[in-house]
């Protein structure tokens, strides 16, 4: 017990330092900074020797991912997807001094109320919002067996999207799952401040389970009353695309950040390859008054998976459903790898903002890449 305790407190008092490699736009860090190893000791061993002598780990946990973020009481907090050996995701708060390292679980995980007669078989994602009305919300996927599978279909499964509120991120209200008209939804965010006086929500519409079928986009609706939520005039403002990093599917990462320049997205995109889905992030901005017109997007991706981050449970994947904009202008993208560790990358407001409005957007041939990189290289004549 004495080294399981030692490895664990040697994984928490780890320093991370950015690597030095950086395109200029963000800065990754060396270190994973939330991982299955930062599970506390006392959730996963019975730590009395008369009922477990042998010292054997009793819950098992798998991975530690895709984490929602918010900055609270001057700290930066995780709502991380803690998945069990057993595969069910659940959500607990881990907070750190300084956003890049030291990153430690609260005493318990986050206990999310369900809803009587309908619970969640699994609950995952979740996109921690800090709303005008005053209220925190989480939204996240909410999952459930499709009761009209057959019988030996024992993986169909019906994607929600279940909505949490709180004021201390220990105590939390549920209300109504949203209701929408287009199927399945995953990837849903609120906007943070109200539109018209109405709650705006972001979608993202699917007909199936994985596959988003004649669905998908991220899309926008509108709330009346989010303890009714019933979403209205929802409609698609940033679309799949043949051929780009956001061919087969996409969905929005965290909640907007309001810049000067218009509203900062985060968001994944999936292709399909022959080695299966790939994920990776990509950024456009909206309208400040106008939160529907998407204003600058530049193309592909924006981070994409490199070295270990490419191989985990979910090979090939980057998620991001958390960051974290301080007062002195840093961003801290928490973003996680392959469906198995997060991880912390560094910019500002500035350096997103520079490089979506200035970077050149996706021209959806070969000869247009061709035509952008002709461009740069004529403006950098006599310089290079
Ligand atoms: O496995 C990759 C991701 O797949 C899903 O995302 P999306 O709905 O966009 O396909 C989610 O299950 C997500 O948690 C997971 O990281």
């Amino acid at each position: 017990m004495e080294a399981v305790k030692e490895r664990y407190q040697k994984l928490i008092d780890r320093p991370n330092e950015p690597i030095t490699l950086s395109n200029g736009i963000y800065r990754r860090y060396k270190n994973p900074i939330v991982t299955a190893g930062h599970i506390p000791v006392h959730w996963r061993y019975d730590l009395n020797p008369k009922t477990n002598p042998n010292a054997l780990e009793r819950i098992g946990f798998n991975a530690a991912f895709n984490a929602g973020a918010i900055k609270w009481n001057g700290r930066y907090v995780l709502c991380v997807r803690v998945e069990g050996n057993d595969r069910k995701s659940f959500f607990s708060i881990a907070e750190s001094p300084n956003g890049i390292d030291h990153f430690k679980f609260w005493d318990k995980p986050c206990v999310i109320p369900q809803i009587e007669g309908n619970p969640d078989i699994n609950a995952y994602d979740m996109r921690l919002i800090d709303h005008e009305d005053g209220w925190i919300y989480g939204i996240f996927c909410a999952e459930r067996k499709d009761p009209d599978a057959p019988l030996e279909d024992t993986s169909a499964a019906i994607a929600s999207a279940g909505i949490v509120r709180t004021k201390d991120l220990r105590h939390w209200e549920r209300l109504p799952d949203l209701i929408t008209n287009s199927g399945q939804q995953r990837n849903v965010v609120l906007h943070p401040e109200f539109v018209n006086g109405k709650y705006a929500i972001y979608t993202r519409p699917q007909d199936g389970f994985i596959s988003v079928g004649n669905g998908g986009g991220i899309g926008l609706g509108y709330i009346d009353d989010i303890t009714t939520p019933v979403v209205k005039d929802e409609k698609i403002i940033n679309n799949k695309v043949y051929h780009t990093v956001y061919e087969f599917k996409n969905g929005l990462g965290p909640a907007p950040i309001k810049t000067e320049k218009g509203w900062l997205h985060l968001a994944h995109g999936v292709r399909n390859t022959v080695a299966g889905l790939r994920y990776t992030l990509y950024m456009f901005m909206t309208d400040l008054n106008d939160i529907s017109k998407v204003i600058h997007q530049p193309a592909g991706y924006f981070m994409a998976p490199e070295d270990d981050e490419r191989i985990g449970d979910v090979s090939n994947v980057l998620f991001a459903n958390g960051w974290i904009a301080d007062d002195n202008g840093t961003v801290y993208i928490y973003y996680a790898s392959s469906d198995t560790r997060m991880h912390v990358a560094t910019s500002t407001m500035d350096l997103l903002v520079d490089y979506c409005t200035n970077s050149q957007e996706d021209k959806f041939t070969s000869a247009g890449s061709v035509d952008t990189v002709l461009e740069l290289i004529k403006k950098n004549k006599g310089m290079y």
